[in-house]
């Protein structure tokens, strides 16, 4: 269930609880392939569209960026405790004696003491120079147990507040919860936090359920559609009508959806004014009605299945895109 918790630009802001108790923005600024306007975004979204959740990682080679605006919104007068900032581990060091060293360096690109989430990028892991697709030897044995407990300590020293996954399978997020330590005070896995590509073309509803039964925040990515090469669902007939319908954008209604399901959404943009349109989405609410035509939409597809990242056809542990989803698609 969503909180109302703070307000900016005289809306009211909703967050969730995580189960460590920390709340998460319902609307952060994604920021992948923002490159150097990262910086800008992470400005106007802070300090101009009042949000308070940025998502990056190390892979998307912007985390000065992204820590350069941080800086200037604290400049301007934002506190850093009432900042949700999120930043994940890439591929080429799941291992376990490569994870704190990863932090240290995502924490000096962001200047930053701490992340509020940490995430496992992908349950993959990739010899350092991988090529896309990848070669022969490019994608290795992945030590899941040992990255996890590594990713344990991280919070234990308080380096992160939150620690989670991204792009896990039903089979993946069991064997996990099979060896995740346990929050003592509620009995519950330490798995506080997903991300997982959710939209109206890929509602992925088992993996809802599944964390949801968990007690696991799920964090919608992609949630317009993503970008070139994704899913236009922007311009999709019944997201439209919908939108028409309300007086709201196509953008603010796939927002909205992601929020009503439950989870939280990172759209990512870069110019001002869709940064500021995108989190305009509290104090109404998608009818019933129409949310169920959202829940409708047929083609459910992946965007990002991680062909090009981890898939060769002829040699190593992933032939097929369903084997990188366990068959489980
Ligand atoms: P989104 O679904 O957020 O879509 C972004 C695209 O939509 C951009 O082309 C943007 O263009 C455009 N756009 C933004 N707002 C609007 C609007 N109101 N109306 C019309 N077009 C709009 O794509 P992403 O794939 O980037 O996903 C969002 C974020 O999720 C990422 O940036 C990243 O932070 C995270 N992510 C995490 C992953 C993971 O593995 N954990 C994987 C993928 C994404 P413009 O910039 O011109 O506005
Ligand atoms: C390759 C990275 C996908 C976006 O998180």
């Amino acid at each position: 269930m969503a909180h109302a918790t703070f307000t900016a630009e005289g809306q009211n802001m909703e967050s969730f609880r995580l189960l460590s108790g920390h709340k998460i923005p319902a609307v952060g600024l994604g920021t992948w392939r923002s490159g150097s306007q990262a910086t800008h975004a992470v400005v106007t979204a802070l300090v101009e569209g009042g949000y308070r959740h940025i998502d990056t990682a190390w892979e998307y080679g912007d985390q000065k960026e992204v820590g350069q605006g941080i800086k200037r919104a604290m400049h301007a007068g934002l506190e850093r405790r009432d900042l949700f900032v999120t930043s994940k581990l890439w591929c080429t060091e799941l291992s376990p004696e490569r994870v704190r060293p990863a932090l240290q360096n995502t924490l000096k690109e962001l200047q930053l003491e701490y992340l509020d989430l940490y995430l496992i990028h992908w349950p993959f892991r990739l010899r350092e120079g991988a090529s896309r697709p990848p070669k022969a030897g490019d994608v290795l044995d992945f030590d899941m147990e040992g990255v996890w407990r590594e990713m344990e300590k991280l919070a234990k020293d308080n380096l992160v507040r939150n620690i989670g996954v991204c792009n896990f399978t039903v089979t993946k997020l069991n064997k996990l919860l099979g060896f995740a330590e346990l929050i003592p005070s509620v009995c519950q896995s330490v798995i506080l936090g997903t991300q997982m590509e959710m939209h109206p073309g890929w509602r992925n509803d088992t993996m809802l359920e599944l964390c949801k039964k968990n007690h696991i925040h799920v964090t919608a990515y992609s949630p317009l559609g993503s970008q070139e090469g994704g899913r236009d669902l922007i311009h999709d007939q019944t997201v439209d009508r919908i939108a028409k319908k309300l007086n709201k954008t196509p953008g603010q209604v796939l927002v909205k959806w992601g929020i009503q399901r439950g989870t939280s959404v990172i759209p990512k943009s870069l110019n001002p004014d869709r940064i500021k349109e995108n989190i305009k989405v509290f104090d109404w609410v998608i009818p019933e009605q129409d949310f169920q035509a959202l829940n409708s939409i047929p083609d459910q597809k992946r965007v990002l299945d991680g062909e090009d990242l981890f898939v060769n056809k002829t040699e190593g542990p992933y032939r097929t895109v369903a084997d990188l989803w366990d068959h489980e698609d």
